[in-house]
């Protein structure tokens, strides 16, 4: 079978299933253009997604690929991680080649966007699914007249069989800001990054791929465009003020996260943007 995009239903919502001739798949959710699934060809589910994630087409879901945009995490006025995550998207393309799908969503500005921050803009995810690896690519264009500024992320809840056992490699020497002490400025000293109690950092500057070892098996994780990567696990306590992730949840997943977040992204009118992270299995 060539490679196909379908539309299906996902935990009661329509999703697209993109599936490879070599058995690639990735689930894409309209609402939020979140990517909620990806196994590679051969291979099982790479993404996390909580089994206590709510499906009603309002909450952000909990797991898979988040986009947060206009702004990261609290760092400015607006809804945590911004509007993007909690708004339908458009499909407004889809195309299929002997090895690849591919699918963009986009978002542009409406009344709501505007109440909240007022400038036009056109925000466009694509998602390329081959048989071993998922790229995503988010556009940001100003539409408008004047200039915007903007922090975002690409929110990636990656699974694991056992986060203390996990190790995050290409790090070393870069510098980060500690949400999980205080917003410390740090700087990361050892080869390998490990788990073993609450992580949530910002590491500035990131340029070299990251390698992330779990349980016999690699993933490559290239960030192109966006400064910083975000790694973030909210371990026992944090987990337990979640109410969409389940008590030992926080064991099966790492967030590694391609982001703007230390400087935000200042647009011209006209003046586009793009930031990407691809997941590559090695
Ligand atoms: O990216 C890390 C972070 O900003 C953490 O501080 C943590 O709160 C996480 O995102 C999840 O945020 P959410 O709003 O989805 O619960």
């Amino acid at each position: 079978m060539p490679a196909d995009i379908q539309t299906q239903t996902f935990h009661g919502q329509p999703a697209l299933v993109l599936t490879t001739a070599g058995g690639a798949r990735a689930v894409v959710s309209p609402f939020g253009a979140q990517v909620l699934s990806w196994s590679p060809a051969g291979g099982g589910e790479r993404l996390y997604l909580s089994p206590d994630a709510r499906f009603d087409a309002a909450t952000a879901v909990r797991g898979g690929v988040p986009v947060c945009f206009p702004q990261f995490a609290g760092l400015g006025k607006l809804p945590k991680h911004g509007f993007a995550r909690t708004l339908p998207w458009t499909v407004s393309g889809q195309r299929c080649g002997d090895d690849y799908a591919l699918v963009t969503l986009r978002l542009t500005d409406d009344d709501a966007t505007f109440a909240l921050w007022p400038h036009a803009f056109a925000a466009e995810l694509t998602v390329l699914l081959e048989n071993d690896r998922l790229e995503l690519e988010l556009e940001v264009e100003n539409t408008g007249h004047a200039p915007f500024a903007f922090t975002a992320a690409l929110h990636t809840y990656l699974a694991v069989h056992e986060v203390e056992n996990a190790s995050l490699e290409g790090l070393h020497g870069l510098e980060y800001r500690d949400a999980a002490d205080g917003d410390r400025i740090k700087r990361e000293s050892g080869p390998a990054l490990t788990v073993e109690g609450e992580v949530d950092r910002v590491y500035h500057g990131v340029t070299r791929p990251l390698l992330l070892r779990d349980a016999g098996r690699s993933l490559g994780i290239h960030v192109d465009g966006f400064p910083d990567v975000v790694v973030w696990n909210p371990w026992e306590h944090k987990s337990a003020t979640l109410p969409d992730l389940p008590d030992k949840g926080f064991r099966h997943m790492l967030c590694v996260e391609a982001a703007a977040a230390r400087s935000k992204i200042q647009l011209d009118a006209g003046e586009e943007w793009y930031g990407r992270q691809s997941l590559v299995v090695l």
